[in-house]
Protein backbone atom coordinates (compact mmCIF):
# COMPACT_ATOMS: atom_id res chain seq x y z
CA UNK A 1 0.00 0.00 0.00
CA UNK A 2 1.23 3.42 -0.93
CA UNK A 3 2.18 6.16 1.82
CA UNK A 4 0.16 9.35 2.03
CA UNK A 5 3.02 11.09 0.91
CA UNK A 6 3.71 8.27 -2.18
CA UNK A 7 -0.29 9.20 -2.90
CA UNK A 8 0.28 12.19 -2.94
CA UNK A 9 3.48 12.21 -5.19
CA UNK A 10 1.36 10.92 -8.07
CA UNK A 11 -1.41 12.85 -7.95
CA UNK A 12 0.87 15.70 -8.32
CA UNK A 13 2.63 14.46 -10.98
CA UNK A 14 -0.94 13.53 -12.72
CA UNK A 15 -2.18 17.23 -11.81
CA UNK A 16 0.80 19.40 -12.92
CA UNK A 17 0.41 19.11 -16.47
CA UNK A 18 -3.29 20.13 -16.15
CA UNK A 19 -2.12 23.50 -14.63
CA UNK A 20 0.93 23.93 -17.25
CA UNK A 21 -1.41 23.35 -20.35
CA UNK A 22 -3.75 26.21 -18.91
CA UNK A 23 -1.37 28.60 -18.52
CA UNK A 24 0.82 28.14 -21.38
CA UNK A 25 -2.36 27.88 -23.96
CA UNK A 26 -5.15 29.45 -22.38
CA UNK A 27 -3.33 32.08 -20.37
CA UNK A 28 -5.05 35.16 -21.91
CA UNK A 29 -8.88 33.84 -21.18
CA UNK A 30 -10.70 36.44 -19.48
CA UNK A 31 -12.23 34.89 -16.08
CA UNK A 32 -13.79 37.63 -14.64
CA UNK A 33 -14.28 41.22 -14.87
CA UNK A 34 -13.79 43.66 -11.38
CA UNK A 35 -15.94 47.15 -10.64
CA UNK A 36 -14.86 49.65 -8.83
CA UNK A 37 -16.90 48.59 -6.23
CA UNK A 38 -15.00 45.25 -5.83
CA UNK A 39 -11.66 46.95 -5.55
CA UNK A 40 -12.92 49.44 -2.76
CA UNK A 41 -14.70 46.64 -0.97
CA UNK A 42 -12.19 44.10 -0.18
CA UNK A 43 -12.44 42.36 -3.47
CA UNK A 44 -15.76 40.49 -2.99
CA UNK A 45 -16.30 37.67 -5.23
CA UNK A 46 -13.52 38.20 -7.61
CA UNK A 47 -12.41 34.76 -8.90
CA UNK A 48 -8.85 35.36 -8.96
CA UNK A 49 -7.39 32.34 -6.72
CA UNK A 50 -7.25 28.87 -7.05
CA UNK A 51 -7.90 25.63 -5.33
CA UNK A 52 -9.19 22.24 -5.96
CA UNK A 53 -8.91 21.22 -2.15
CA UNK A 54 -12.76 22.84 -1.72
CA UNK A 55 -15.57 24.74 -2.88
CA UNK A 56 -18.04 27.15 -2.19
CA UNK A 57 -20.95 27.64 -3.44
CA UNK A 58 -22.94 30.49 -1.95
CA UNK A 59 -26.04 28.25 -1.22
CA UNK A 60 -25.03 25.25 -0.71
CA UNK A 61 -22.06 25.23 1.52
CA UNK A 62 -18.89 23.68 1.12
CA UNK A 63 -17.75 20.61 -0.30
CA UNK A 64 -14.14 19.05 0.52
CA UNK A 65 -12.72 17.67 -2.73
CA UNK A 66 -16.45 17.08 -3.76
CA UNK A 67 -17.81 15.95 -0.97
CA UNK A 68 -20.74 17.34 0.79
CA UNK A 69 -20.09 17.71 4.74
CA UNK A 70 -22.74 14.93 5.18
CA UNK A 71 -20.92 12.64 2.88
CA UNK A 72 -17.49 13.51 4.52
CA UNK A 73 -18.71 12.53 7.82
CA UNK A 74 -20.48 9.36 6.24
CA UNK A 75 -17.49 8.12 4.19
CA UNK A 76 -14.52 8.94 6.10
CA UNK A 77 -13.04 5.89 8.69
CA UNK A 78 -14.07 6.11 12.26
CA UNK A 79 -12.45 5.38 15.54
CA UNK A 80 -14.06 2.29 17.16
CA UNK A 81 -16.80 3.32 19.38
CA UNK A 82 -17.02 6.75 17.69
CA UNK A 83 -19.24 8.33 15.49
CA UNK A 84 -17.09 10.94 14.20
CA UNK A 85 -14.25 10.17 12.06
CA UNK A 86 -10.76 10.36 12.15
CA UNK A 87 -9.18 13.91 11.68
CA UNK A 88 -6.25 12.08 9.94
CA UNK A 89 -8.52 11.00 7.21
CA UNK A 90 -10.08 14.54 6.47
CA UNK A 91 -6.35 15.41 6.11
CA UNK A 92 -5.65 13.03 3.49
CA UNK A 93 -8.79 13.42 1.78
CA UNK A 94 -7.97 16.73 1.46
CA UNK A 95 -4.16 16.21 0.43
CA UNK A 96 -5.68 13.65 -2.70
CA UNK A 97 -9.13 14.27 -3.47
CA UNK A 98 -9.71 9.87 -1.93
CA UNK A 99 -11.74 8.84 0.76
CA UNK A 100 -8.74 6.52 2.60
CA UNK A 101 -9.41 3.39 3.82
CA UNK A 102 -8.96 2.20 7.21
CA UNK A 103 -5.82 0.94 6.67
CA UNK A 104 -4.26 4.00 4.91
CA UNK A 105 -6.28 6.24 7.86
CA UNK A 106 -3.89 3.97 10.59
CA UNK A 107 -0.95 4.67 8.75
CA UNK A 108 -1.74 8.56 8.64
CA UNK A 109 -2.39 8.59 12.41
CA UNK A 110 1.09 7.08 13.13
CA UNK A 111 2.56 9.63 10.66
CA UNK A 112 1.03 12.15 13.39
CA UNK A 113 1.75 10.24 16.40
CA UNK A 114 5.54 10.27 15.46
CA UNK A 115 5.63 13.54 14.53
CA UNK A 116 3.46 14.69 17.77
CA UNK A 117 6.51 15.64 20.14
CA UNK A 118 6.98 19.60 20.95
CA UNK A 119 10.05 20.76 21.96
CA UNK A 120 10.68 22.42 25.28
CA UNK A 121 11.29 25.55 24.16
CA UNK A 122 7.84 25.81 22.83
CA UNK A 123 6.44 25.50 26.13
CA UNK A 124 9.37 28.11 27.70
CA UNK A 125 8.14 30.71 25.41
CA UNK A 126 4.66 29.89 26.39
CA UNK A 127 5.27 30.35 29.61
CA UNK A 128 6.63 33.44 29.61
CA UNK A 129 3.60 35.02 27.81
CA UNK A 130 2.31 37.65 30.65
CA UNK A 131 -1.17 36.77 32.18
CA UNK A 132 -4.65 38.12 29.95
CA UNK A 133 -2.96 37.87 27.06
CA UNK A 134 -5.19 36.44 24.65
CA UNK A 135 -4.60 32.68 23.44
CA UNK A 136 -4.69 33.43 20.19
CA UNK A 137 -1.87 35.49 20.36
CA UNK A 138 -0.15 33.08 22.40
CA UNK A 139 -0.84 30.20 19.55
CA UNK A 140 0.40 32.20 16.72
CA UNK A 141 3.51 32.46 18.49
CA UNK A 142 4.10 29.74 19.78
CA UNK A 143 3.61 28.01 16.08
CA UNK A 144 6.55 30.73 15.18
CA UNK A 145 8.89 29.69 17.46
CA UNK A 146 8.81 26.17 15.46
CA UNK A 147 10.05 28.12 12.68
CA UNK A 148 13.77 26.78 13.48
CA UNK A 149 12.73 23.08 12.50
CA UNK A 150 11.66 23.92 8.94
CA UNK A 151 12.95 21.05 6.71
CA UNK A 152 11.95 23.36 3.69
CA UNK A 153 14.00 26.40 4.94
CA UNK A 154 16.95 24.44 5.25
CA UNK A 155 16.59 22.56 1.83
CA UNK A 156 16.15 25.95 0.42
CA UNK A 157 19.10 27.80 2.20
CA UNK A 158 21.39 24.72 1.00
CA UNK A 159 19.70 24.80 -3.23
CA UNK A 160 16.78 22.69 -3.97
CA UNK A 161 15.03 22.51 -7.15
CA UNK A 162 11.83 23.95 -7.48
CA UNK A 163 10.22 20.80 -8.61
CA UNK A 164 10.82 19.24 -5.31
CA UNK A 165 9.35 22.20 -3.28
CA UNK A 166 6.25 20.48 -1.78
CA UNK A 167 7.90 17.36 -0.18
CA UNK A 168 9.95 19.12 2.84
CA UNK A 169 6.95 21.61 2.82
CA UNK A 170 4.93 18.22 3.29
CA UNK A 171 7.03 17.49 5.81
CA UNK A 172 6.61 21.06 8.03
CA UNK A 173 3.19 20.51 7.42
CA UNK A 174 2.88 17.37 9.28
CA UNK A 175 4.97 18.01 12.14
CA UNK A 176 3.30 20.85 12.92
CA UNK A 177 -0.34 19.69 12.47
CA UNK A 178 0.60 16.85 14.94
CA UNK A 179 2.00 19.64 17.45
CA UNK A 180 -0.89 22.03 17.22
CA UNK A 181 -3.49 19.87 19.96
CA UNK A 182 -0.65 19.73 22.65
CA UNK A 183 0.46 23.21 21.77
CA UNK A 184 -3.19 24.27 22.05
CA UNK A 185 -4.41 22.63 25.59
CA UNK A 186 -0.84 23.78 26.84
CA UNK A 187 -1.73 27.77 26.33
CA UNK A 188 -4.91 25.90 27.86
CA UNK A 189 -3.57 24.70 31.18
CA UNK A 190 -1.74 28.11 30.97
CA UNK A 191 -4.38 30.54 31.16
CA UNK A 192 -7.02 28.37 32.49
CA UNK A 193 -6.02 25.64 34.52
CA UNK A 194 -2.91 26.80 37.23
CA UNK A 195 -0.98 25.11 34.35
CA UNK A 196 -1.53 21.49 34.88
CA UNK A 197 -0.40 20.59 32.08
CA UNK A 198 -1.64 16.56 30.62
CA UNK A 199 0.85 14.85 28.62
CA UNK A 200 -0.15 13.80 24.96
CA UNK A 201 -1.16 10.26 24.79
CA UNK A 202 0.69 8.49 21.63
CA UNK A 203 -2.24 5.92 22.03
CA UNK A 204 -5.06 7.96 20.64
CA UNK A 205 -5.81 9.86 17.31
CA UNK A 206 -5.63 13.56 17.22
CA UNK A 207 -9.28 13.81 18.58
CA UNK A 208 -8.95 11.09 21.64
CA UNK A 209 -5.56 12.56 22.39
CA UNK A 210 -7.17 16.46 22.24
CA UNK A 211 -10.19 15.50 24.63
CA UNK A 212 -7.33 13.65 27.15
CA UNK A 213 -5.23 16.57 26.74
CA UNK A 214 -7.90 19.08 27.59
CA UNK A 215 -9.20 16.34 30.93
CA UNK A 216 -12.56 16.32 29.09
CA UNK A 217 -14.41 12.80 29.10
CA UNK A 218 -16.56 11.15 26.16
CA UNK A 219 -17.76 12.56 23.77
CA UNK A 220 -15.70 15.49 23.95
CA UNK A 221 -13.22 13.26 21.87
CA UNK A 222 -16.29 13.23 19.29
CA UNK A 223 -16.97 16.85 19.97
CA UNK A 224 -12.86 17.33 18.88
CA UNK A 225 -13.18 15.57 15.34
CA UNK A 226 -16.44 17.22 14.80
CA UNK A 227 -15.00 20.54 15.32
CA UNK A 228 -11.46 20.35 13.39
CA UNK A 229 -13.26 18.46 10.40
CA UNK A 230 -15.81 21.71 10.19
CA UNK A 231 -13.55 24.34 9.88
CA UNK A 232 -10.83 22.81 8.52
CA UNK A 233 -11.14 24.29 4.90
CA UNK A 234 -13.81 27.09 3.15
CA UNK A 235 -11.80 27.13 -0.02
CA UNK A 236 -9.48 30.00 -0.95
CA UNK A 237 -10.56 33.69 -0.57
CA UNK A 238 -11.59 33.74 3.31
CA UNK A 239 -8.82 35.62 5.30
CA UNK A 240 -7.31 33.15 7.23
CA UNK A 241 -6.97 30.82 4.19
CA UNK A 242 -5.82 34.10 1.90
CA UNK A 243 -3.40 34.92 4.39
CA UNK A 244 -1.42 31.57 4.42
CA UNK A 245 -1.52 31.22 1.07
CA UNK A 246 -0.45 34.65 0.10
CA UNK A 247 2.51 34.48 3.15
CA UNK A 248 3.84 31.40 1.88
CA UNK A 249 3.69 32.42 -1.88
CA UNK A 250 6.91 34.36 -0.71
CA UNK A 251 8.29 30.76 0.15
CA UNK A 252 7.81 31.27 3.81
CA UNK A 253 7.78 28.18 5.40
CA UNK A 254 5.02 26.62 6.85
CA UNK A 255 5.33 27.63 10.37
CA UNK A 256 5.36 31.27 9.36
CA UNK A 257 2.85 31.27 6.76
CA UNK A 258 0.53 29.25 9.74
CA UNK A 259 1.19 31.75 12.34
CA UNK A 260 0.17 34.81 10.24
CA UNK A 261 -2.64 32.78 8.84
CA UNK A 262 -3.51 32.67 12.97
CA UNK A 263 -3.48 36.33 13.27
CA UNK A 264 -6.17 36.96 10.86
CA UNK A 265 -8.12 34.56 12.09
CA UNK A 266 -8.12 36.26 15.46
CA UNK A 267 -10.11 39.29 13.78
CA UNK A 268 -13.55 39.50 15.46
CA UNK A 269 -15.21 39.31 11.77
CA UNK A 270 -13.19 35.90 11.48
CA UNK A 271 -12.61 33.28 13.91
CA UNK A 272 -13.11 35.25 16.97
CA UNK A 273 -16.82 35.59 15.80
CA UNK A 274 -17.30 32.12 17.80
CA UNK A 275 -16.11 33.92 21.05
CA UNK A 276 -18.39 37.05 20.64
CA UNK A 277 -21.19 35.07 20.18
CA UNK A 278 -20.91 33.71 23.31
CA UNK A 279 -19.83 36.94 24.50
CA UNK A 280 -23.18 38.25 23.29
CA UNK A 281 -25.25 35.01 25.19
CA UNK A 282 -23.63 36.08 28.56
CA UNK A 283 -24.72 39.60 28.50
CA UNK A 284 -28.37 38.83 27.64
CA UNK A 285 -28.15 35.87 29.86
CA UNK A 286 -27.16 38.15 33.04
CA UNK A 287 -29.67 40.88 31.67
CA UNK A 288 -32.13 38.63 31.89
CA UNK A 289 -30.96 37.06 35.44
CA UNK A 290 -30.85 33.11 33.46
CA UNK A 291 -34.24 32.82 32.07
CA UNK A 292 -34.87 31.79 28.67
CA UNK A 293 -35.64 35.22 27.11
CA UNK A 294 -39.21 35.04 25.41
CA UNK A 295 -39.54 35.47 21.15
CA UNK A 296 -39.96 39.34 21.99
CA UNK A 297 -37.46 40.01 24.61
CA UNK A 298 -34.85 38.25 22.33
CA UNK A 299 -36.14 40.55 19.15
CA UNK A 300 -35.19 43.63 21.31
CA UNK A 301 -31.65 42.65 22.49
CA UNK A 302 -30.97 41.85 18.87
CA UNK A 303 -32.41 45.01 17.70
CA UNK A 304 -30.68 47.35 20.51
CA UNK A 305 -27.39 45.57 19.25
CA UNK A 306 -28.25 46.66 15.79
CA UNK A 307 -28.77 50.14 16.65
CA UNK A 308 -25.75 50.58 18.64
CA UNK A 309 -24.31 49.99 15.67
CA UNK A 310 -22.64 46.87 15.99
CA UNK A 311 -23.39 43.36 13.95
CA UNK A 312 -25.07 40.20 15.33
CA UNK A 313 -22.06 37.39 15.81
CA UNK A 314 -22.13 34.49 13.77
CA UNK A 315 -24.40 35.69 11.75
CA UNK A 316 -24.00 36.91 8.06
CA UNK A 317 -21.27 35.64 5.20
CA UNK A 318 -19.01 37.25 2.68
CA UNK A 319 -20.09 34.49 0.13
CA UNK A 320 -23.09 32.43 1.76
CA UNK A 321 -26.17 33.02 0.83
CA UNK A 322 -28.21 30.03 2.68
CA UNK A 323 -27.48 28.62 6.28
CA UNK A 324 -24.35 27.17 6.72
CA UNK A 325 -24.09 23.32 6.87
CA UNK A 326 -21.73 24.19 8.99
CA UNK A 327 -23.73 25.41 11.30
CA UNK A 328 -26.34 22.84 10.56
CA UNK A 329 -24.38 20.01 10.94
CA UNK A 330 -23.61 21.71 14.69
CA UNK A 331 -27.37 22.32 15.29
CA UNK A 332 -28.14 18.42 14.13
CA UNK A 333 -25.32 17.24 16.68
CA UNK A 334 -27.03 19.53 19.33
CA UNK A 335 -30.33 18.17 18.91
CA UNK A 336 -29.50 15.15 19.29
CA UNK A 337 -27.00 14.96 22.82
CA UNK A 338 -27.98 18.65 24.13
CA UNK A 339 -31.54 19.71 23.52
CA UNK A 340 -32.12 20.47 26.80
CA UNK A 341 -29.06 22.63 27.19
CA UNK A 342 -30.05 26.16 28.22
CA UNK A 343 -27.44 28.22 25.91
CA UNK A 344 -28.64 25.91 23.33
CA UNK A 345 -32.25 27.01 23.51
CA UNK A 346 -30.72 30.33 23.67
CA UNK A 347 -29.07 29.86 20.33
CA UNK A 348 -32.30 28.29 18.89
CA UNK A 349 -34.48 31.00 19.36
CA UNK A 350 -31.97 33.24 17.76
CA UNK A 351 -31.92 30.98 14.56
CA UNK A 352 -35.76 31.97 14.76
CA UNK A 353 -35.42 35.69 15.60
CA UNK A 354 -32.39 36.75 13.69
CA UNK A 355 -33.15 36.33 9.82
CA UNK A 356 -36.30 38.20 9.88
CA UNK A 357 -35.14 40.80 11.73
CA UNK A 358 -31.68 41.48 9.33
CA UNK A 359 -34.00 41.42 6.24
CA UNK A 360 -36.57 43.95 7.62
CA UNK A 361 -32.97 46.06 8.37
CA UNK A 362 -32.08 45.57 4.89
CA UNK A 363 -28.11 45.51 5.45
CA UNK A 364 -26.48 42.15 5.32
CA UNK A 365 -26.60 40.44 2.68
CA UNK A 366 -27.00 37.07 3.79
CA UNK A 367 -28.95 37.28 7.23
CA UNK A 368 -28.64 33.49 7.95
CA UNK A 369 -26.33 32.44 10.48
CA UNK A 370 -22.47 30.97 9.77
CA UNK A 371 -21.31 28.18 12.00
CA UNK A 372 -19.67 30.35 14.74
CA UNK A 373 -23.32 30.85 15.54
CA UNK A 374 -23.27 27.48 17.02
CA UNK A 375 -20.01 26.10 18.09
CA UNK A 376 -19.40 28.05 21.26
CA UNK A 377 -22.33 26.41 22.97
CA UNK A 378 -21.37 23.00 22.01
CA UNK A 379 -17.99 23.97 23.39
CA UNK A 380 -19.77 25.47 27.15
CA UNK A 381 -21.65 22.17 27.32
CA UNK A 382 -18.79 20.10 27.67
CA UNK A 383 -16.83 21.94 30.52
CA UNK A 384 -14.58 24.68 27.92
CA UNK A 385 -16.56 27.84 28.86
CA UNK A 386 -13.57 30.21 28.54
CA UNK A 387 -14.56 31.40 25.65
CA UNK A 388 -11.38 33.36 24.51
CA UNK A 389 -10.11 30.12 23.99
CA UNK A 390 -12.70 28.82 20.84
CA UNK A 391 -11.02 30.85 18.11
CA UNK A 392 -7.70 28.62 19.69
CA UNK A 393 -9.85 25.56 18.23
CA UNK A 394 -10.82 26.72 15.07
CA UNK A 395 -7.43 27.59 14.61
CA UNK A 396 -6.72 23.84 14.94
CA UNK A 397 -8.72 22.66 12.65
CA UNK A 398 -7.96 25.64 9.91
CA UNK A 399 -4.87 24.48 9.85
CA UNK A 400 -4.99 21.31 8.63
CA UNK A 401 -6.79 22.79 5.24
CA UNK A 402 -4.20 25.37 4.80
CA UNK A 403 -1.43 22.86 5.17
CA UNK A 404 -2.84 20.66 2.53
CA UNK A 405 -3.13 23.82 -0.07
CA UNK A 406 0.29 25.13 1.20
CA UNK A 407 1.61 21.79 -0.41
CA UNK A 408 -0.29 21.94 -3.39
CA UNK A 409 0.57 25.48 -3.67
CA UNK A 410 4.26 24.85 -3.89
CA UNK A 411 3.72 21.66 -5.89
CA UNK A 412 1.47 23.53 -8.74
CA UNK A 413 4.14 26.15 -8.40
CA UNK A 414 1.80 29.18 -7.63
CA UNK A 415 4.38 32.20 -7.80
CA UNK A 416 5.01 34.91 -5.30
CA UNK A 417 1.07 36.82 -4.99
CA UNK A 418 1.36 40.41 -6.19
CA UNK A 419 -1.71 42.06 -7.38
CA UNK A 420 -1.84 45.93 -8.41
CA UNK A 421 -3.20 48.89 -6.66
CA UNK A 422 -3.96 52.22 -8.31
CA UNK A 423 -5.08 55.36 -6.78
CA UNK A 424 -8.30 56.96 -6.16
CA UNK A 425 -7.75 59.59 -8.39
CA UNK A 426 -7.19 56.65 -10.69
CA UNK A 427 -10.43 55.08 -10.23
CA UNK A 428 -11.90 58.82 -10.55
CA UNK A 429 -10.85 58.79 -13.65
CA UNK A 430 -11.95 55.09 -14.98
CA UNK A 431 -15.51 56.32 -13.69
CA UNK A 432 -15.34 59.26 -15.89
CA UNK A 433 -15.63 61.70 -13.17
CA UNK A 434 -12.24 63.47 -13.58
N1 LIG B 1 -25.16 41.92 11.82
C1 LIG B 1 -25.36 43.21 11.49
N2 LIG B 1 -25.00 43.74 10.30
C2 LIG B 1 -24.45 42.90 9.41
C3 LIG B 1 -24.25 41.54 9.67
C4 LIG B 1 -24.62 41.06 10.95
N3 LIG B 1 -24.41 39.80 11.30
N4 LIG B 1 -23.69 40.97 8.58
C5 LIG B 1 -23.53 41.95 7.68
N5 LIG B 1 -23.98 43.12 8.19
C6 LIG B 1 -23.90 44.44 7.57
C7 LIG B 1 -22.44 44.77 7.29
O1 LIG B 1 -21.78 45.26 8.48
C8 LIG B 1 -22.55 45.82 6.22
O2 LIG B 1 -22.92 47.04 6.82
P1 LIG B 1 -22.41 48.46 6.23
O3 LIG B 1 -23.03 48.55 4.88
O4 LIG B 1 -22.92 49.44 7.23
O5 LIG B 1 -20.92 48.36 6.18
C9 LIG B 1 -23.77 45.31 5.41
O6 LIG B 1 -24.50 44.44 6.29
C10 LIG B 1 -23.39 44.53 4.17
O7 LIG B 1 -22.48 43.49 4.53
P2 LIG B 1 -22.44 42.11 3.70
O8 LIG B 1 -22.03 42.45 2.30
O9 LIG B 1 -23.71 41.36 3.89
O10 LIG B 1 -21.33 41.29 4.46
P3 LIG B 1 -19.75 41.38 4.30
O11 LIG B 1 -19.35 40.49 3.17
O12 LIG B 1 -19.27 42.79 4.22
O13 LIG B 1 -19.24 40.81 5.68
C11 LIG B 1 -19.28 39.36 7.54
C12 LIG B 1 -19.38 39.46 6.02
C13 LIG B 1 -19.22 37.91 7.91
C14 LIG B 1 -18.00 40.06 7.97
C15 LIG B 1 -20.52 40.04 8.18
O14 LIG B 1 -21.68 39.34 7.79
C16 LIG B 1 -20.43 40.13 9.69
O15 LIG B 1 -19.83 41.10 10.20
N6 LIG B 1 -21.01 39.14 10.44
C17 LIG B 1 -20.89 39.10 11.89
C18 LIG B 1 -19.53 38.57 12.30
C19 LIG B 1 -19.39 37.10 11.98
O16 LIG B 1 -20.25 36.29 12.27
N7 LIG B 1 -18.25 36.73 11.38
C20 LIG B 1 -17.94 35.33 11.07
C21 LIG B 1 -18.20 34.97 9.62
C22 LIG B 1 -17.84 33.53 9.29
C23 LIG B 1 -16.37 33.35 9.38
O17 LIG B 1 -15.57 33.85 8.63
N8 LIG B 1 -15.96 32.66 10.39
O18 LIG B 1 -14.67 32.59 10.65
Amino acid sequence: MASLKEKLREKIEEHRPRTQRLLKEYGDVVVDKITIAQVIGGMRGVKSLVTDISYLDPNEGIRYRGYTLPEVFEKLPKPKGSEMPFVEGLFSLLLTGEIPSENEVSDVVDEFRKRRIVPRYVYEVIDAYPCCSHPMAIFANAILTLHRESFFAKKYAAGINKLDYWESTYEDALNLLAKLPEIASYIYAKLYRDGKRIQSDPNLDIGGDFAHMMMKPKPYDDVARLHFIIHSDHESGNVSAHTGHLVSSTLSDIYQAISAMINGLAGPLHGLANQEVLRWLQGVKEKMGDEIPSENEMKQFVWDTLNSGQVIPGYGHAVLRKTDPRYSIQRDFCLKNMPEDPLFKYVDLLYKVVPPILKKQGKAKNPWPNLDAQTGVIQWHYGVTEYDFYTVLFGIGRSIGIAANIIWDRALLYPLERPKSVTTEMLEKIAGIK
